[in-house]
């Protein structure tokens, strides 16, 4: 009887645990899709990309190199000038030499203002998962393969609050 018992309430336990693991992962897939959406919403203006598309890795590219860093109340990127022919398409290979986490996000300059400000609000939004940002992790690098289709001037900068504003913009020339 008092085996019976036991082994009834082992079962009994047994089930709770399986029951709040289901829970928990129902719980873990919801957040998901709720992170994609607001991802989705957040982005919807930038479907488009002004300063061009992405690139295509099977196609050649010129490759440049960004260095990110901070120093003496200051963040920048090195160069901080690029020019580039219309329709090229660039590989930027990014080292964070920094002990911050930095980013790049290309696009116009007014683009970037109004990013920002969203960034500002909802700082817990990365963004490295868009086709025309990349964040790199401290003492990291990566790539960003862009091709630039259109004309004109546009920046590469860093929207984490604060960053753009401590210096770290590009400029970009397109012609
Ligand atoms: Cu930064």
């Amino acid at each position: 009887m008092t085996n019976g018992t036991n082994a009834g309430r082992r079962m009994i336990a047994g089930l709770a645990i399986a029951a709040m693991a289901g829970a928990a992962g129902a719980g873990m897939m919801w957040a998901g899709v709720g992170a994609a959406m607001a991802h989705d919403d957040h982005h919807q203006h930038a479907e488009s990309y002004a300063a061009g598309e992405p690139g295509q890795a099977r196609k050649p590219a010129r490759l440049i190199e960004i260095v990110m860093a901070e120093g003496d109340g200051k963040m920048m990127y090195e160069p901080a000038r690029l020019e580039i022919k219309k329709g090229e398409q660039v590989k930027f290979v990014l080292r964070n030499r920094g002990e911050l986490l930095h980013e790049i996000v290309l696009g116009t300059a007014q683009e970037n203002l109004e990013h920002g400000e969203e960034m500002k609000k909802h700082s817990d939004m990365p963004h490295g998962d868009l086709p025309n940002a990349k964040h790199i992790e401290p003492g990291k690098s990566g790539e960003l393969l862009w091709k630039f289709t259109k004309a004109g001037v546009f920046e590469y900068a860093c929207l984490i609050p604060g960053h753009r504003e401590a210096g770290m913009v590009g400029t970009i020339v397109v012609k």
